[in-house]
């Protein structure tokens, strides 16, 4: 067995992915996210990457998804996901991110060796690897870029083809756990839709059945999955979707998805003539990780249901089964939130629940959420899900129940563990999620909507010239840096009732982002609008775009 890198294969097939010398790249929120034009190098790369973490973790299987997932259609990334389906470690981002920018093949060779060595991988060990991509223009390039990395590594490698993220990251997870006690369930596609639709057939059994969700599927890869999955459910719900138009150019995630409905507040215009009052509608975004829901009410009136709202009638319904259970003493749960989180959702939260806050990304939610026994963890923008502890599963299990509201309630818990997709946030499982508890609650929209009353908030983005220059600090609540530029942000929100902003740089877009919220809506606009110019002066005016 060969114990050392194949730098001959290695050099010759990097020849052929030469990095584009004027860009920095970084593993980021999401891993590496720009234009899709400029990743073929970082691809590649990213293949001998996946490749060499494999061979660290015994040859487990490693998941790489190319995707830029909200990002408008021109940008592309790469994200790696680690064999229990969850992100990477965060070491090995940094490693990514050395690797990215070695600017020669042989600088590249040079990093691969420091790696192998600090991280001290045995290369006899076999690589094994399960790839996806979502339906963005630049895919395949970038896909048979990232299979010569694998060929550079004599990987073993499965091709998943089109699918969701949270499909890929399902895959991963059952792959490395097939055949063991923890099997999470079939490693294909059609594993997924079976596991997803039966525990939701099991779940809304003897309740009426749903009136017709309307989903906006972004024109993504969440078309082709929501597609699926429609069959799946049969007559159980209806989905009726829409935006499903994922060859037409220009149209992925364009003034449609979760983003953009989360952003702009508004119906999706292509949605206008499709929803009517009281009915519930839901947005994906472009790779389906990621969900909103909203309806109309009687006068019209838009009402956003975002992923805090999900997070509170998510966690009011999971507390009240394990109640039910008898199983309150036993199982606690606890809520994930970032600074996104509007202030009245935590407010509400904090009255029932253990609640904490961390940076922006799935990654910081899913590990702060790992420490409960049951963890849900939501981004306002509407990314989460729920984690159920290894001792909770075998509890849930073991557990005796000594009334038949008990037995119900403790077969609810089960079931639930297998609709939500525990690896990641997933639109499709937190979909049914949804619409099981507003099945069991008998809640339209409104009587959801009325849980608590969102503060008036507004997101604002500015492009600079260096979006580094903006750090942070106490969950991404307050800036360190650019020095005094905190302050100035203290004196204005001190100017609004109930005033609360932040800013801090994005991971995924070259921007700035702004959040603000108030206590009236014209104030939380203002107060927005006025950080964000503050962002803008710093940052040079001239260079950084108008706040959007
Ligand atoms: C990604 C991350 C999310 C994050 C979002 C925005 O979402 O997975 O956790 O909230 O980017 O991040 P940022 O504000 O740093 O740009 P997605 O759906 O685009 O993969």
């Amino acid at each position: 067995m060969n114990s050392s890198l194949p730098i001959k294969l290695i050099q010759s097939l990097s020849d052929l992915h030469p990095k584009p010398s004027h860009i920095h790249f970084q593993y980021g929120t999401a891993g590496f996210r720009t234009l899709g034009s400029t990743l073929d190098s970082v691809l590649f790369r990213v293949g001998i990457i996946a490749a060499l973490r494999s061979k660290k973790l015994d040859g487990r299987t490693i998941g790489v998804m190319v995707t830029a997932s909200h990002n408008p259609e021109p940008d592309n990334g790469v994200k790696l996901v680690d064999p229990r389906g969850d992100m990477l470690e965060a070491a090995w981002e940094g490693h990514a991110t050395t690797i990215s920018n070695a600017s020669s093949s042989s600088d590249l060779i040079e990093a691969l060796e420091s790696l192998v060595q600090t991280a001290k991988i045995d290369l006899s060990k076999p690589a094994n690897v399960v790839y996806a991509r979502d339906t963005r223009p630049s895919g395949p390039g970038l896909v048979s870029a990232l299979e010569d990395g694998f060929k550079a590594m004599s990987a073993t490698s499965r091709n998943a083809g089109v699918a969701t993220t949270p499909i890929l990251h399902y895959l991963v997870k059952c792959i490395n756990t097939k055949g063991t006690k923890y099997s999470y369930g079939d490693d294909s596609e059609e594993g997924y839709y079976r596991k997803l639709s039966t525990s939701y057939k099991k779940l809304v059994a003897g309740k009426a059945v749903q009136p017709p969700l309307i989903v906006d599927c972004a024109n993504g890869v969440g078309a082709l999955a929501a597609e699926q999955l429609n069959e799946y459910l049969g007559d159980t719900l209806q989905l009726v979707l829409e935006n499903t138009s994922v060859t037409t150019p220009g149209a992925l995630n364009n003034a449609c998805g979760a983003d953009y409905v989360k952003v702009s507040q508004k119906l999706p215009p292509s949605l206008s003539s499709v929803l009517k009052p009281g009915q519930r509608a839901c947005s994906l975004d472009g790779d389906a990780d990621r969900l909103i829901y909203y309806y109309l009410d009687d006068r019209g009136v838009f009402h956003l249901l975002d992923g805090d709202k999900i997070a509170a009638l998510v966690a009011a319904f999971i507390v009240e089964l394990v109640k039910v259970a008898g199983l309150e003493d036993q199982i606690k749960v606890g809520v994930v939130q970032t600074a996104y989180a509007n202030g009245a959702s935590t407010r509400y939260l904090q009255e029932r629940l253990p609640v904490k806050c961390v940076p922006t990304g799935v990654k910081h939610l899913h590990h702060a959420a790992e420490r409960y026994n049951v963890g849900v963890y939501f981004e306002a923008n509407g990314h989460g899900t729920v984690l159920f502890s290894q001792p909770t599963l075998d509890k849930l299990t073991e557990y005796q129940p000594s009334t038949p509201a008990q037995s119900r309630a403790v077969e609810h818990l089960v079931s639930l563990t297998e609709l939500i997709n525990q690896t990641v946030g997933d639109a499709l499982s937190d979909m049914l999620l949804v619409e099981v508890v507003l099945a069991h609650k008998s809640y339209s929209g409104e009587e959801w909507n009325s849980l608590y009353v969102d503060l008036p908030n507004r997101l604002a983005k500015v492009s600079v010239p260096n979006r580094n220059a903006f750090r942070t600090e106490d969950a991404e609540r307050r800036l360190v840096s650019p020095p005094g530029l905190q302050t100035k942000i203290d004196e204005l929100i001190n100017r609004y009732q109930g005033g609360r902003s932040f800013v801090r740089p994005s991971g995924t877009e070259d921007v700035v982002r702004v959040y603000a919220e108030a206590a009236l809506r014209t104030q939380a606009d203002e107060l927005a609008m006025r950080v964000a110019g503050l962002v803008y002066d710093e940052a040079g005016g001239e260079t950084a775009s108008r706040p959007k």
